[in-house]
């Protein structure tokens, strides 16, 4: 199944006051089609493909050098950049750290073992051995609970472009979010701004995973285990190298194919949170396949990096925000599952599970 692809200009275009009155009846009525679109596709795979004028191939492959040397730095050299008392919300996170929520997590497994056996994902034997940097993007909040959600960054030694690498990529991967939050949100017939004014300010962390399939790169290797984001909204550009597979709601599993020049959005738990469970957080995984093999045979012959990057964003609700049901999603059937709590004190509930909180730093 190919998801459908949402250019996002036309929105872009009537919030910049592009349109003129003449066109402005047909423009809003296309716009409005296509909200319902951006909110339906949410609802029912869990992502969605955008195109954002703003963000080009470059800027991505940008990115994806300076992380490819990055991460290609020795071990120890990179454990410099590790903050475990901050729950590694900042700096680096090494291969072996994160476990996937389907590792630990009971009900879930339950739910694995009663999938047809062709949709069932692969079982991880243990933690993930990506690594990844956490990046924080965006204004952060002068007066939080959560001063550790919200920490300063690290910059690596050596990477003079760095901040200016991460802000540029990152705040332009929250432009775009913010624009499928604003048309996800009339889609559901809400105000435009329901999950926006919720994001000011809110923990935004660019995410880039590091794999290093020299060493990891047979098929079948679990890059990341099956489970869903906790954050709101998450984005992804495009990976040099495939292996996200994601799960529909309908319990399909499918392999994203991300076009060139496009940006993959998948829903997260905060998202289902704020809509009473209409739309439910995004299941997937990442695996080594046949296509990352093919892709990883291109890289060797053309002398390439052999560390698949991913161009992770999480957006986040602000820490000291309220999640609950908003609006007509508190009449939803499954509203009663989403009590009101404070955003912060969810994610920090999360991170413990995913071994990411709680631990000292040696
Ligand atoms: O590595 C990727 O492509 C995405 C990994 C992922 O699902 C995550 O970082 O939560
Ligand atoms: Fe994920």
């Amino acid at each position: 199944m190919d998801l459908p692809v949402i250019d996002l200009s036309p929105y872009l275009e009537m919030i910049s006051g592009g349109c003129h009155d003449d066109v402005s009846a047909e423009m809003v009525k296309k716009i409005r089609i296509q909200c319902e679109e951006v909110s339906r596709t949410l609802k029912e795979t869990g992502a969605l493909l955008v195109k954002d004028p703003r963000c080009s191939a470059d800027d991505n492959d940008r990115f994806l050098d300076m992380m490819e040397s990055y991460f290609q730095k020795s071990y120890d050299f990179k454990l410099l950049q590790q903050r475990p008392n901050l729950h590694y919300q900042v700096g680096v996170t090494p291969e072996g750290v994160e476990v996937p929520r389907s590792l630990v997590d009971e009900e879930m497994q339950q739910k694995i073992r009663m999938m047809p056996k062709e949709f069932q994902p692969t079982t991880p034997v243990g933690p993930d051995p990506k690594w990844r940097y956490m990046w924080r993007v965006g204004p952060r909040p002068t007066n939080t609970r959560f001063q550790e959600l919200n920490s300063e960054p690290v910059v690596p030694e050596g990477f003079p472009e760095w901040k200016e690498t991460m802000d540029s990529w990152g705040n332009k991967m929250i432009a775009a979010i913010e624009v499928v939050a604003e048309m996800a949100a009339i889609g559901y017939g809400l105000p435009k701004d329901a999950f926006t004014s919720l994001m000011q300010q809110g923990p935004h962390l660019l995410a880039p995973t590091g794999s290093d399939l020299e060493r990891y790169g047979h098929e079948g290797k679990v890059f990341a285990g099956f489970h869903y984001d906790l954050n709101f909204l998450t984005i992804h550009g495009r990976s040099r190298f495939p292996g996200l597979n994601i799960w529909l709601r309908n319990g399909q599993k499918v392999e994203v194919k991300v076009p060139v020049g496009c940006l993959l959005i998948q829903t997260g738990k905060e998202l289902e949170w704020l809509t009473g469970g209409e739309c439910l957080a995004g299941m997937h995984e990442v695996v080594v396949t046949d296509r990352t093999i093919g892709a990883m045979n291109l890289a060797r012959q053309q002398n390439r990096s052999l560390w698949r990057v991913s161009s992770t964003l999480f957006s986040h609700i602000a820490s000291d925000a309220v999640l609950k049901p908003l609006g007509h999603f508190v009449e939803s059937p499954l509203a009663g599952k989403y009590p009101s709590i404070c955003a912060g004190d969810y994610v920090e509930k999360e991170l413990a599970v995913i071994n990411l909180k709680g631990k000292k730093e040696d």
